[in-house]
């Protein structure tokens, strides 16, 4: 018997994230377009959009769009420069009400996580336990999720995304092949434009398409990474919610929309990265050694550049000049597609040290 069949598993995501946060504080902006970015400076102004409200989305604004294109598209819209503190403490509220579940539960990301609801019998109670966990962040924190559920991990977080915001989709046993057929391949985690292209070209359009491929020959093409991907289509993950997964390294990384080498967009992105990733080695109270700064060039060229510090260190400052400097040894006349920043050999601190912030 397919073990995928015994499992019920949950996907949750919250909606809009970083702009909900800012609407919850200042009602204000409700049933605005709120975009949660730098200062856009009448259209002059530099660095990307980290996401907008569904309001702001209709315009045809998103995440990683430069804040000048999105003034041009809805001038009217109202730019709020982005508040790290404020997401992190939302995101352990959430992520606490989670936990407090009992179930097995596995945090992602800033705003999603899995749980493992087998418990929960069967499809409708877990469907009804879903609805009752929407209606507790609704209510105690004033945010709103969207909610998958299916037989393992991938089609769970397929079916997060299927109706947001406020969505819940519940794929049973028997509906995944139903669900996932009709629905374009990059709607499979890491399926970027590049493997859609890829994959256009020898005419899949849809998971459907993916589904009915021969696997021999997708192997032959894109090597043995492709049997994950066929894997994928079929709706197979054998994937576990991992409880107490030991974090092994913290990165984050943004894909520009346009090209660009511009200092003046490079650096406030590099800032931003920094606060991001600082605030979740903090809120998982570790420390690190090793700094790498990845940079993808105009062409699919990467690089990357590390150091290694020779204690841990948990200064926010030491992160921001070995950044910058590895940075600028990376910086020539080639625009650049993508920066990343990754922080590894994580160390938790003894007690004694974790007030000191050194
Ligand atoms: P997402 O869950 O991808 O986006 P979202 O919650 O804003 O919207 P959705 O309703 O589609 O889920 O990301 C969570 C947060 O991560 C988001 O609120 C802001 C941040 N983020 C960035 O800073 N840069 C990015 O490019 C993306 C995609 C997200
Ligand atoms: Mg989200």
């Amino acid at each position: 018997m397919d073990p995928d069949k015994q499992r019920i598993i949950l996907h949750l995501d919250m909606d809009s994230f970083y702009a909900s946060v800012e609407v919850n504080r200042n009602p204000s902006l409700r049933g605005k377009p709120v975009i949660v970015g730098p200062d856009p400076k009448q259209g002059s102004g530099r660095g990307v959009v980290l996401t907008c409200s569904y309001e702001a989305r209709k315009f045809g604004i998103h995440s990683a769009m430069p804040v000048s294109t999105a003034f041009s598209l809805c001038p009217q819209a109202l730019f709020v420069p982005p508040d790290f503190p404020a997401y992190l403490r939302a995101s352990g509220e959430v992520m606490a009400l989670l936990r407090s579940s009992g179930f097995r539960f596995q945090q992602v990301s800033i705003d999603e996580a899995f749980l493992d609801i087998s418990a929960a019998g069967d499809y409708p109670s877990a469907r009804v336990w879903a609805e009752g966990m929407k209606g507790l962040i609704r209510d105690r924190l004033g945010l709103t999720c969207s909610i998958g559920i299916a037989g393992c991990k991938l089609v769970a977080k397929i079916a997060s995304d299927f109706k947001k915001p406020a969505g819940l989709t519940v794929v049973g046993p028997e509906e995944v092949q139903k669900f996932l057929a009709p629905l374009p391949v990059r709607k499979i985690p890491g399926v970027g434009g590049k493997s859609e292209l890829a994959l256009h070209e020898l005419g899949i359009g849809t998971i459907g398409d993916l589904a009915s491929y021969d696997p021999g020959k997708l192997v032959a093409k894109f090597g043995r990474s492709a049997i994950a991907l066929h894997e994928a289509a079929l709706g197979i993950d054998r994937r576990e919610v991992e409880e107490h997964r030991e974090t092994q390294s913290l990165s984050r990384e943004v894909t520009f929309e346009s090209d660009t080498s511009d200092p003046r967009v490079i650096i406030p992105t590099l800032d931003a990265l920094v606060e991001d990733v600082f605030g979740s080695l903090e809120e998982e109270n570790l420390s690190f050694r090793t700094i790498t700064v990845k940079v993808r060039y105009q062409g699919f060229i990467t690089r990357t550049r590390a150091k290694t510090l020779s204690h841990g260190s948990r200064n926010k400052e030491t992160l921001k000049t070995t950044v910058s400097t590895l940075m600028r040894e990376m910086l020539d006349e080639r625009k650049i597609r993508l920066l990343g920043i990754r922080l590894s050999s994580l160390e938790k601190p003894v007690a004694g040290q974790m007030q000191l912030g050194f």
